[in-house]
């Protein structure tokens, strides 16, 4: 009885179809252009429209989830605000309406005159998308929805998304940036306790078809719920030292430096908090470790529920370091999604403050620790 899990799939599945008619659909791919090109007369639009993407994405999962499971409502969070201002200065509360019709003529309000864009949204928005997976058959657990509550990122790395690049190479299966990093993140965690319990990625632009030339997606999910761990992923290999790290380009020179001793001199870099726990989760990093706040519960929630369920997770750095400071021998708290940052506003409520580790191998953990102990600063 995987009900909720179908439900994040098909949500998930659904917004990376929206993630990939943006990109593809001529009328829309016309707006993300003009962003990049920055056109005076357009910029606010066009920002307008990106916000959009993202916004829509997020209140379609919302609305499919709640729809499926009336208890969830009201326990749905993510990144956006569904508030939009248009060109003519109203508010507008993008939402999924009854009909395809209300909702194109809702959207058509935001993006006006751009009324085929609209048409387009809400086709998509109201389209069925069914995930037909023969592995999820045989799954019994069974998540009360009443006793959980949802973390959405619509789309992690949004600049990657928006500059769209297809050339970037791997590195080690690493890609350093690129549309790949551009990923759809559901997670749900326990409201009483804050622990992440289910988590899916999806990576709309996985690759070209080879013969279409057509995007095709994936995704991979994992459940770790009160005692029961499984994952579309096969459990890791046994770990091998020294631990490959993978890190975002705006991390400063002292981890760099103290992870780089640590790592044989190898450091991988990529763009998007998503990808990088991503690249944990599939094994071509053994460890992300991010020095400072600029993650938020939306980023993390779906990748800790898989790492999780994998045998690793996810914990907060400077809070392990402070605990390995003062002689705590145990293995540091996992980071929780149920409690806003005390005296904070707006995104920065749900912010990870205290930066984080993501990793599979607890050794690998402790091995990052250790080196990061004499860092000034943290
Ligand atoms: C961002 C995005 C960025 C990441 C940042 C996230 O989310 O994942 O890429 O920075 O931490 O909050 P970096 O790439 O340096 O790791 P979004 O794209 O949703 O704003
Ligand atoms: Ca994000
Ligand atoms: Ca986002």
């Amino acid at each position: 009885m995987a009900a909720l899990l179908k439900a994040v799939l098909s949500a998930s599945e659904k917004a990376a179809e929206i993630a990939r008619l943006c990109r593809d659909a001529e009328p829309l791919f016309r707006l993300l252009v003009a962003e990049k090109t920055g056109a005076d007369r357009n910029q606010r639009f066009s920002h307008d429209f990106k916000t959009l993407a993202d916004v829509l994405i997020q209140e379609v999962i919302r609305h499919d989830l709640g729809a499926k499971f009336p208890e969830l409502r009201g326990h749905i969070g993510g990144e956006e605000s569904n508030e939009f201002t248009n060109a003519n200065g109203d508010t507008v509360a993008v939402r999924v309406c009854g009909t395809v019709g209300e909702t194109a003529a809702l959207l058509g309000s935001v993006l006006h005159p751009e009324r085929e864009a609209a048409e387009l949204l809400a086709a998509a928005a109201h389209r069925e998308v069914a995930v037909g997976d023969a592995a999820l058959d045989g799954i019994t657990v069974s998540i009360a929805p009443g006793d959980v509550a949802v973390w959405i990122d619509p789309i992690d790395s949004t600049n990657e998304y928006i500059v769209g690049r297809e050339d970037v190479v791997p590195q080690d299966g690493i890609a350093p940036s690129g549309l790949c990093s551009a990923l759809v993140l559901i997670g749900a965690y326990e409201r009483s306790s804050g622990r992440p319990v289910l988590g899916v990625i999806n990576e709309p632009f996985h690759r070209r078809h080879p013969q279409t030339r057509g995007w095709q997606g994936r995704y991979h999910w994992g459940i770790a719920y009160r005692g029961t761990h499984l994952s579309s992923l096969s459990p890791p290999p046994p770990p091998q030292p020294p631990p490959r790290v993978v890190l975002s380009r705006a991390e400063a020179q002292g981890v760099r430096d103290a992870l780089a001793s640590l790592s044989g001199g190898h450091l991988h870099f990529a763009a998007g908090a998503g990808y990088k726990m991503l690249c944990v989760i599939l094994g071509h990093a053994d460890a992300y470790i991010l020095s400072g706040g600029s993650t938020f519960a939306w980023d993390a929630c779906a990748p800790h529920a898989i790492l999780c369920a994998l045998g690793g997770g996810v914990v907060a750095l400077r809070d392990a370091l402070r605990a390995q400071r003062e002689g705590d021998t145990r293995t540091p708290p996992q980071l929780t999604y149920n409690r806003p940052a005390e005296g904070a506003v707006g995104a920065e409520r749900w912010a990870n403050l205290g930066g984080l580790v993501a990793y599979v191998h607890p050794q690998h953990l402790e091995a990052v620790l250790e080196a990061l102990a004499a860092v000034p600063g943290l």
